[in-house]
């Protein structure tokens, strides 16, 4: 009987240990962004190592004091605040990183934006530095630095009143540069075009070309890589 309890827990065990772990969430409630104060969270739980990752910060803020609480009284999505500071700078806040090494620590994000806004009648000047990454212990980590809201007795400050940073494990598969699940003659004209014109590459597919084209993961994908991509082509033919 003690036996077949010990191997269950072994078949638990391992079984556990096999699944790996797919996303970290880090919960931003509570979180401010505030003039010359940085703050951080960690994930609840772990993520396992992958070659790429796919992160989003979405949320809402509000104005705690200043012009802030008169401006955004209630809670407000991040995206939209970021906008109408600068347009555009919503894009920033998803995107992927490459991983070659397929271990952690890594930094999946580490963006710095900076400038001036006319908010109401006062002009002013805003930077925050955006961190997020992965520990040696698998733990997701997310950390908003070096924050400037200046003049900031005027300006106030926003705190998150929901919001989370999620990192996704990205699934890749060598030599599938388009992404269709299969590894054939279908990829060579996006191998082609991940070299020729990396920017294309991404509007196309929307993943980073290293994820699936850096097939001997130095962590740049250039010619050595094209002798890989035929070699994987004549495999699996
Ligand atoms: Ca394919
Ligand atoms: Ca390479």
């Amino acid at each position: 009987m003690r036996l077949a309890i010990t191997s269950t827990f072994l078949i638990l065990v391992s079984s556990v240990a096999a699944s790996a772990q797919q996303q970290a969430v880090i919960d931003l409630t509570g979180v401010q962004i505030r003039n010359a104060t940085n703050q951080s969270r960690t994930s609840a739980g772990p993520i396992s190592p992958a070659y790429g990752y796919h992160y989003a910060i979405s949320g809402n803020v509000r104005g705690m004091s200043g012009a802030l609480a008169l401006l955004y009284p209630t809670p407000t999505p991040l995206a939209q605040v970021l906008e109408d500071f600068q347009p555009g700078s919503s894009a920033g806040l998803s995107g992927e990183a490459y991983n070659p090494t397929n271990a952690h620590p890594i930094e999946v994000l580490n963006d710095r934006r900076e400038g001036t806004s006319t908010l109401g009648a006062i002009t002013v000047t805003y930077g925050l530095t955006l961190i997020a990454g992965i520990r040696a212990d698998n733990v997701a980590y997310f950390q908003i630095d070096s924050v400037v809201l200046q003049p900031s007795a005027l300006v106030g400050f926003f705190q998150f009143t929901s919001g989370t940073v999620t990192i996704d494990r990205v699934n890749v598969t060598p030599g599938d540069m388009n992404w269709d699940g299969l590894v054939n003659g279908d990829d060579a004209q996006a191998f082609v075009l991940a070299q020729l014109d990396p920017a294309a590459y991404v509007a196309a597919y929307a993943h980073d070309p290293r994820l699936n084209g850096d097939i001997n993961r130095d962590g740049i994908l250039d010619a050595a890589d094209l002798l890989a991509f035929i070699q994987t082509l004549l495999s699996v033919s």
